[in-house]
């Protein structure tokens, strides 16, 4: 058994993030597991062509260690990556950090009111704090299609890219037309000899206001005081201002559908395919998707947009639902992650032995304020439940996280507690008023399902408010929302 304080699982920007924050209040008793061999998440796994941030770099990235260098205003994933590697190494993250080690389970001890750790090395830690930095969108959704065993070549998850299998002159098959796909779609259709896309649900998919940064405007951020911070802010409030429409100010909406619709009819003379693609529902219900290149890949001959679902998968193809046959040497799921369900694979039990997994199934996804769950003491999850965004830079609420989880230790430092845990009663006033906005809001109202729902149609993903009211509400630990306990004397 190997002892810590504090177990960080992940090294995404949510595990970094907790460790410098940490360290940085003084406290270096601490271990990170990441299961891969260097840190980095998301930006380390996902590396299909065209991966990039769709929200501007110099937001996405830590307040504390701004990039003036940003090549362009949305980053690919390789200078991301580079990023987070730069700043684990200036920030001395890595020695904290054991790889290669994948949490499988942990388990409360009442008696000892500590944390046990199971990985699947054998080896066992001993936590008094766990933080799970494991990522809202990290597990891969290969739906189990009719057949897809029979497939005689190559198939693959966007997030697991097999970059040994060389799509030039292959036919290709793509299913799943959302945020990923969209990025990699026309990247690979320029090497493809046919590509064929099925889309089950059109997306919103507005021009990306992409462009190189110019040499001048770098300088002047590696320069100038605060200019790299100044620029931060603008885009801050910039991109807080979409959260007016989503959260509930739906007849905003209808003047940017109409944006969007104008393009498509400019990229796509053909009103039928433009009809294939046109969503039938509202703006915002389903992540908002940003391209320059998307929609004209389907006016390429060698590309066709079937809307008719999978039927099967063949050995040398897909049948759709219409029974016509596409080819395919290579099939690519573009499908998106587990989300609501993804903590059926974290196998956490909390006090008298309740699975975290089923206690969502059957009461819910509720926590509190997104990072803690009654029945799980000294347990924090980053970017959980409700905690999401999109409309914002989700490296803003891991930032609030990180500095709350800090003060939470403080707190129980000055009480001497042993064991914090959210009171049933904060948890359920928590929920209630996010369940009360988030039915308002743009996801619940456009008239879509999406992966911000689970199967009871309820929004567990989405924070429905301002970022800087989720920065109010975590600024302080409201120590009533809490059970203390003390070490027995
Ligand atoms: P998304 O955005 O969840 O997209 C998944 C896509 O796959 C979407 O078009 C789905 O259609 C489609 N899908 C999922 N299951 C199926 C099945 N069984 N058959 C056909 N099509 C299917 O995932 P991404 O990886 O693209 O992006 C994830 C997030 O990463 C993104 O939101 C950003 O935050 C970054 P649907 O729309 O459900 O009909």
């Amino acid at each position: 058994m190997i002892t810590t304080d504090v177990l960080i699982i992940g090294t995404g920007f949510s595990g970094m993030g907790a460790a410098m924050k940490l360290r940085d209040a003084g406290r270096d008793d601490f271990i990170v597991l990441e299961k891969a061999h260097d840190v980095g998440g998301t930006w380390r796994d996902n590396t299909y062509p065209g991966c990039e941030c769709d929200i501007p770099s110099h937001m996405y990235s830590f307040s504390y260690e701004l990039n003036d260098d940003w090549s362009k205003s949305f980053s690919g994933q390789e200078e991301i990556w580079a990023y987070m590697r730069k700043v684990a190494d200036e920030q001395g993250i890595r020695k904290y950090v054991r790889f290669g080690v994948e949490v499988t389970g942990s388990t409360w001890d009442e008696s000892r009111k500590r944390w046990t750790v199971h990985t699947s090395e054998g080896d066992e830690y001993d936590a008094r704090v766990v933080i799970a930095g494991v990522g809202g969108l990290h597990i891969p959704n290969i739906p189990e299609l009719d057949g897809a065993d029979t497939f005689t070549g190559p198939r693959f998850h966007s997030a697991a890219w097999d970059h040994e299998v060389d799509l030039r002159d292959k036919k290709v098959v793509v299913i799943g037309t959302g945020a990923s796909a969209i990025q990699f779609i026309p990247i690979i259709a320029q090497e493809t000899s046919h590509l064929t896309v099925f889309q089950r649900t059109p997306p919103w998919v507005l021009p990306k206001k992409d462009k190189p940064t110019p040499e001048w405007l770098k300088k002047a951020f590696a320069r100038i005081p605060g200019a790299t911070r100044l620029y931060r802010n603008a885009l801050y409030w910039a991109l807080e201002s979409r959260a007016i429409a989503f959260n509930g100010h739906l007849d905003v909406l209808p003047f940017a559908e109409r944006i969007v619709k104008r393009y498509l009819e400019k990229k796509i003379p053909d009103p039928l395919l433009r009809a294939k693609l046109t969503p039938d529902y509202r703006l915002g219900c389903k992540r908002v998707l940003q391209s320059n290149t998307y929609y004209e890949t389907y006016l390429r001959d060698d590309v066709t947009l079937s809307t008719d679902g999978v039927s099967k998968i063949v050995a040398d193809g897909v049948i759709d639902a219409g029974g016509v046959k596409h080819a395919a040497d290579v099939i690519i799921y573009g499908t998106g992650f587990h989300v609501v369900d993804a903590f059926d694979y974290l196998d956490i039990k909390g006090r008298d032995g309740v699975d975290l997994a089923a206690q969502f199934r059957d009461n819910g996804v509720e926590t509190y304020m997104g990072m803690t769950i009654h029945g799980f003491p000294n347990l924090f999850f980053m970017l959980g439940p409700n905690t999401a965004l999109g409309h914002n830079s989700v490296v803003f609420m891991i930032e609030q996280q990180t500095k709350y989880i800090v003060k939470m230790l403080e707190e129980m430092d000055r009480r001497g507690a042993v064991a914090a845990e959210a009171t049933k009663q904060a948890q359920d006033d928590f929920n209630e008023e996010i369940q009360r906005l988030v039915e308002k809001g743009i996801w619940t109202q456009g008239g879509c399902t999406s992966w911000y729902l689970d199967s009871h149609g309820k929004n567990r993903t989405i924070w429905p408010k301002f970022t800087f009211q989720y920065w109010w509400a975590t600024r302080k630990v409201d120590s009533d929302d809490f059970a203390w306990e003390k070490e027995a004397a």
